[in-house]
């Protein structure tokens, strides 16, 4: 960077002049991040022309498409839960991310979307430049909840630094800058910004007290955790020893209790528990399967702990809300629980008996199941098995045992189809040392398998097993079971899966059944200087919804 007086101790000049590129990625440096995803385009030729001078520290990693850009930086966020930035071109560029956009919102992850613009004076005319779209910041704004333009170098790095803290203030999520063709490369004096702090809610000490009264008196207390709770994993275990509470966690839960703790449930033991709880502890989940599916009642008291206040009111009265992060206030709970607790005798055999009697029940998807225990048998404890839209993904949320926090990425409410293999390169981008696996189907994969490219000139040594049934077989069951077999647009022409990887040079190999995918894992996970396809195919698999849409167990 040019013109620097002096440099601070993470080597980023202090004050300087600038352009304004240059004090965005210098901003950047200085929270920490170190890459870069981004597809480039000539709104963003000086910001590219920037980035080539501070490479060695904010590597950038080039997509073949923005969602896929989009979607790395996702899976990046997920995976290390510090915050990620990704850049495009306007117009087409933003809505090719804007998938991923909408994901990392719905999942509350800290993405920063570095957005080109057609030249500052001719914004919102309509003189058809290129790229152009009508009212960019408008639709911006429909998708994330801070956005703001870079009008000049003096403004960019405090723009920066405000869009990095919001993406962690109150509830976690996405941010937008955007900045026109012809203002990156503006020169001008620079201070650039340290990481604002973030402002803390009070934690409301009568409330914990309060919580920790309920729940010490408790006769069957249940926890329930959602994505939120990902980083109070030693807080939750402990509360859950203490209370001798099951943990109830559903996709984004889960791994905040690891499974092998006998406390550890998913979904059909957890409805089981929520009809029979009288007070339950929900961490950072918006409880909408809770409240809308199994029911609620008078009998039943919740204490809630979410970051957003708006979330405690919306489908039902708390008896107690706590606002903040997760993590401090469950700490402070731990801390006053044991003056209110109870004496509790240890629940470890009932649950035992619990798990195996749903265990049984669940082998009528023993198919998939067979699968999920060949990746969990060569998967590490602490590698990360990224989640999708398919039969094995869906019989992964119940039955698949996680160990750590942020291991298990399971796309939020959005579910979108065509996530899993671009998010989970982000994932094992930014986690080079722990093996990552991606599950995909047929149809999954192809959303973003043009990424292979990516995996291979960056050599992102992931593993993905696409799970090839030549159907979008989710869709296909639903017309064979409730349509009367009326099939339509779900039967899909492949290409040959194993064919395809190799082409781009990337390892590859074809697995017939659980144990043979096992030995092709084993081999995979050894293979870290680039990527693994391994294709299994298969036939129709039994329906899991029977054990995710459950019937009310209260309120009825
Ligand atoms: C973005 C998006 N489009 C469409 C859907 C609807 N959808 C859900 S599952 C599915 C089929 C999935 O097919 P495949 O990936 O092959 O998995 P399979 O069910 O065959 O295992 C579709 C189209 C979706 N969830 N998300
Ligand atoms: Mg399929």
């Amino acid at each position: 960077m040019p013109k620097a007086r002096k440099r601070r101790s993470d080597g980023v000049p202090a004050a300087s002049t600038m352009t304004t590129a240059e004090a965005v990625l210098a901003t950047l440096i200085a929270h920490g991040l170190d890459t870069v995803y981004a597809l480039p385009g000539v709104q963003n030729d000086m910001l590219f022309e920037a980035l080539f001078r501070v490479s060695e520290r904010l590597r950038p990693v080039h997509t073949r498409h923005e969602q896929g850009a989009a979607y790395m930086a996702l899976g990046a966020a997920l995976a290390t839960g510090k915050p990620q930035a990704y850049a495009v071109v306007p117009g087409p560029g933003l809505l090719n991310s804007a998938a991923a956009l909408l994901t990392a919102y719905s999942m509350n992850a800290p993405v920063l979307g570095l957005i080109g613009q057609i030249p500052d004076a001719d914004i919102g005319r309509g003189l058809g430049h290129l790229h152009e779209i009508r009212d960019q910041a408008g639709i911006i704004k429909r998708l994330v909840d801070h956005t703001a333009l870079i009008r000049k170098p003096e403004q960019a790095s405090r723009a920066t630094a405000r869009a990095l803290r919001a993406m962690h203030t109150g509830r976690p999520g996405p941010a937008v800058l955007e900045c026109a063709i012809d203002v990156w490369g503006k020169s001008g004096p620079v201070a650039v910004q340290d990481p604002l702090p973030v402002p803390a809610p009070k934690i409301d000490a009568g409330a914990i007290r309060k919580a920790a009264k309920r729940l010490g008196a408790a006769k069957r207390p249940l926890i329930v955790c959602g994505g939120g709770a990902q980083d109070a994993s030693d807080e939750i275990t402990a509360l859950s020893a203490m209370l001798q509470a099951p943990v109830l966690g559903y996709r984004r839960g889960r791994g905040v209790l690891d499974s092998r703790d006998p406390l550890s449930v998913t979904l059909p033991v957890g409805r089981d528990l929520w009809g029979e709880a009288d007070v339950v502890l929900a961490v950072g989940t918006r409880l909408l399967i809770q409240l809308r599916q199994w029911g609620i009642d008078r009998e039943l008291a919740i204490i809630r702990i979410d970051a957003d206040a708006e979330e405690h009111n919306r489908l039902h009265r708390p008896a107690v809300a706590l606002t903040g992060d997760a993590k401090p206030i469950l700490q402070r709970l731990v801390a006053e629980l044991p003056a209110h607790n109870a004496k509790r005798p240890s629940r470890k055999a009932e649950m035992q008996e619990r798990q195996a009697a749903w265990r049984k029940r669940l082998e009528k998807i023993g198919p998939q199941i067979a699968f999920l225990d060949a990746i969990r048998a060569e998967l590490p404890e602490d590698g990360i098995f990224v989640d999708e839209v398919t039969q094995i993904g869906f019989a992964a949320r119940l039955a698949f045992p996680v160990y750590k926090p942020r291991t298990f990425l399971s796309p939020g409410y959005q579910d979108n189809l065509g996530w899993g293999f671009a998010t989970a390169l982000g994932a094992q981008h930014a986690r080079r040392d722990v093996p990552a696996v991606a599950i995909s189907g047929d149809g999954g994969f192809l959303f973003t398998a043009n990424e292979m490219a990516t995996a291979i000139l960056h050599r992102i040594p992931l593993v993905t097993i696409v799970f090839n049934d030549g159907a979008f077989g989710n869709v296909r069951r639903i017309q064979q079971e409730r349509f009367g077999n009326r099939l339509i647009a779900s039967d899909l022409a492949n290409p040959d899966f194993v064919a395809y990887a190799k082409s781009f040079g990337a390892e590859a190999m074809r697995a017939r059944t659980p144990d043979e995918l096992r030995q092709a894992l084993r081999r995979a996970f050894v293979h870290r200087d680039g990527p693994t396809l391994i294709e299994v195919p298969v036939g129709a698999f039994p329906s899991p919804w029977e054990f995710i849409q459950m019937e009310k167990v209260r309120g009825r």
